[in-house]
C-alpha cells in the first residue's frame, strides 16, 4: 500500500474536487483519494498504483494532473492558495 501524490490544476470550486476525487475512486487499485482545492493537491492511496491512469483520469474529467514525486523540486514555489479565482467554473463543473 502506498500513496501517491498529485498537483491538479483546473479546480475552481467543492464540485471541482468531487469530480476529481470521483474520477481517481474510479481507476483499479484505488482504496482512496483525497483532493485538497486550497493546495491543489490530491493525494491516491491504493494498490499497484499505475500514475499514467490515474493522470488519464483525472484529464478524463476536464482537470489536469501532474505527478507530484516527492522529489521537491519546487519549481511552483508561492503558488496561490484559493483566493485567485472563485467561482466561475468551467462548463464541466457547476
Ligand atoms: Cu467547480
Amino acid at each position: 500500500m502506498s500513496d501517491m501524490n498529485f498537483k491538479i490544476q483546473g479546480m475552481t470550486c467543492a464540485s471541482c474536487v468531487r469530480h476529481v476525487e470521483k474520477a481517481l475512486a474510479t481507476v483499479p487499485g484505488v482504496t482512496g483519494a483525497d483532493v485538497n482545492l486550497a493546495t491543489e493537491t490530491a493525494t491516491v492511496s491504493g494498490d499497484g498504483l499505475n500514475p499514467m491512469a490515474l493522470i488519464k483520469a483525472v484529464e478524463g474529467a476536464g482537470y489536469e494532473a501532474i505527478l507530484d514525486d516527492g522529489t521537491g523540486s519546487g519549481s511552483e514555489a508561492g503558488a496561490p492558495v484559493g483566493e485567485s479565482r472563485t467561482g466561475a467554473c468551467g462548463s464541466h463543473c457547476c
